[in-house]
C-alpha cells in the first residue's frame, strides 16, 4: 500500500545505526530505574507504540498572526503537497498516521483517489472539519453574521449543506467523524438574543446530525471568544455538553486546549466530559494569553501531563466508552511546520507516557486516605521522569528515526521542495 514514501528506509537505517547504541544504553538504564519502582519499561513502551495523534492538513502550512503571514520557500500549496509533508512527519515520528482535512480548503473532485494517494504515502484520514467561519468564492450566502445560528434561513441552509457535503467527502476518505466549530456569536451586547441564537444553532445542527452515518460521530468544538468577542454560541464545555446531549449519542464534545478562559482547569473539564460519556476528542496546542495555537507543551507542559493523567484514568474506567479523537491543532508561524509537528508529537507522547507511569494504586490510596502530599507525589514522581528513551525506542522499533529533527534536517526536504513548489503569496494570517 505505502508505495510512495518520501524517505527511503535505507536513509532512516543509516541515521539510526549511528544512534542505536546510545539509545539502548539510555533505555536500559531507565528500565532499571523504573524496574525498582515495579514498572516494566517494555509495557510502557508498548502503550506508547499504540498511541497516535492526527495531524491537521493546515498544520503543515505556515500560519500567521491576524496581521501577517510570512511564508517560507517550499511550503505546501495544495492537499497533495500537504499530504507529502504529513507523510514525512509520519515516516520520521511514527505517531501521526492520520490527516484531518479541512473543507473547502482541501476540496478535490476525486476523494476516493485522494484516499489512495494518502495510503500510498502511508496515511489515512481522521475527522473532517467543516468551515462556515469564512466566505469562499462562489458562495451564494455570506457568513458575515453567522452560519448555523444565522438569523437568515438561507444562510443556515447553506451551512447545513456544507456540513453534509463534508460528511460525504469524509465517507469517501474513510473518516468516521465530523468536527464542527462555528465562529458564530456576537461582538456587542444586545446584538443577538442569547437564547434564540442557540435555538437556531441546535435546529440546524440537528439537520447535520441527521445526515451522520450510523458509525459516525459529530464533535462539537467550543470556543468562548474570537471572532465573536462578546458571546459565542457554543462558548464553553457547558454549552457544548448541553448541545451534544440534545443532539444525541453520536454528538460529543471536543476540547481544544486554547479555547477556554485563562487559567481554566482543563483537566477537570476532561474528567467531567468523560463522566457523562461526552468526551469526543482533543485539539492539542498551547497558549499563554489566548488561543495562541503554540506548540503543544511549549508553555505549560505540566498542564498537558495533567490532562493526560485524566485521559489515562478515563481509559482505565471507560464507563460508557473511551475513544477520544486526538489531533494537533497549532499555527506554526516562525518554525518549519514539519519540525513543529515532529517536536509536538514527541511532547504529546511524553505527556502520555508520564501519565502511564503514574502509580494508580498509590494515587488512589493516598486520595482515599486524604494524604495530600503523597497523592501529589504520585503525580510528581512520574512527571519528573525523562521518558525520552521510551519514546525514541518505540519510534525506532516502528521504523522511525531516533532523532527526528536531526534526520529531517539531514534530508534537506524543504530545500528540495522549494525547487518546484510554487511560492505562497504574502497575505493576512489566520486566526
Ligand atoms: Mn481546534
Amino acid at each position: 500500500m505505502a508505495s510512495n514514501l518520501p524517505i527511503s528506509s535505507d536513509q532512516i537505517s543509516s541515521h539510526n545505526a549511528l544512534r542505536i547504541a546510545a539509545l539502548e544504553e539510555d533505555y536500559d538504564s531507565l528500565g532499571r530505574r523504573l524496574g525498582r519502582r515495579g514498572v516494566a519499561i517494555d509495557a510502557v513502551k508498548a502503550r506508547v507504540a499504540k498511541f497516535t495523534v492526527a495531524v491537521p492538513s493546515w498544520g503543515v502550512g505556515v500560519g500567521g498572526t491576524r496581521f501577517a503571514k510570512f511564508p517560507i520557500a517550499g511550503e505546501p500549496t495544495n492537499i497533495h503537497e500537504k499530504l507529502e509533508d504529513c507523510a514525512v512527519v509520519q515516516q520520521l515520528g511514527r505517531a501521526t498516521p492520520r490527516v484531518s482535512p479541512h473543507f473547502p480548503w482541501d476540496w478535490v473532485d476525486d476523494f476516493a483517489g485522494l484516499r489512495e494517494e494518502a495510503a500510498a504515502l502511508g496515511l489515512g484520514f481522521d475527522a473532517v472539519n467543516s468551515n462556515t467561519f469564512q466566505d469562499q468564492p462562489g458562495l451564494e450566502q455570506s457568513y458575515r453574521t453567522g452560519s448555523l445560528s444565522s438569523t437568515d434561513a438561507k444562510v443556515r441552509a447553506q451551512a447545513v449543506a456544507h456540513n453534509v457535503a463534508c460528511i460525504e467527502a469524509g465517507r469517501a476518505l474513510g473518516s468516521d467523524s465530523l468536527t464542527v466549530w462555528v465562529g458564530d456569536g456576537t461582538n456587542f451586547p444586545g446584538q443577538q438574543d442569547l437564547g434564540r441564537s442557540l435555538d437556531r444553532y441546535l435546529e440546524a445542527a440537528a439537520e447535520v446530525y441527521a445526515a451522520l452515518p450510523q458509525d459516525w460521530r459529530m464533535l462539537l468544538e467550543h470556543k468562548m471568544f474570537e471572532p465573536a468577542f462578546y458571546s459565542t454560541v457554543i462558548s464553553d464545555w457547558g454549552s457544548s455538553i448541553l448541545a451534544a446531549t440534545e443532539l444525541g449519542p453520536k454528538a460529543q464534545c471536543l476540547v481544544d486546549l486554547g479555547h477556554h478562559a485563562p487559567n481554566v482547569n482543563i483537566e477537570q473539564i476532561v474528567a467531567r466530559l468523560h463522566r457523562f460519556g461526552k468526551l469526543g476528542g482533543f485539539h492539542f496546542n498551547d497558549s499563554k494569553y489566548g488561543d495562541d495555537d503554540l506548540d503543544a507543551g511549549s508553555i505549560n507542559p505540566h498542564q498537558l501531563f495533567l490532562v493526560f493523567n485524566e485521559l489515562v484514568e478515563a481509559e482505565r474506567n471507560p464507563r460508557g466508552g473511551f475513544n477520544p479523537a486526538y489531533m494537533i491543532d497549532q499555527s506554526h508561524n516562525v518554525t518549519d511546520p514539519i519540525e513543529s509537528l515532529l517536536s509536538s508529537a514527541e511532547t504529546i507522547l511524553s505527556a502520555f507516557a508520564k501519565a502511564v507511569l503514574v502509580d494508580r494504586e498509590a494515587l488512589r490510596s493516598a486520595q482515599d486516605g486524604n494524604d495530600v502530599m503523597m497523592a501529589f507525589q504520585a503525580l510528581r514522581r512520574s512527571y519528573d521522569v525523562d521518558v525520552a528513551p521510551i519514546i525514541a525506542m518505540a519510534r525506532y522499533e516502528a521504523g522511525g528515526a531516533i532523532d527526528t529533527l536531526a534526520m529531517y534536517r539531514e534530508i534537506g526536504w524543504r530545500d528540495r521542495k522549494a525547487q518546484h513548489r510554487k511560492p505562497v503569496g504574502l497575505g493576512a494570517g489566520i486566526v
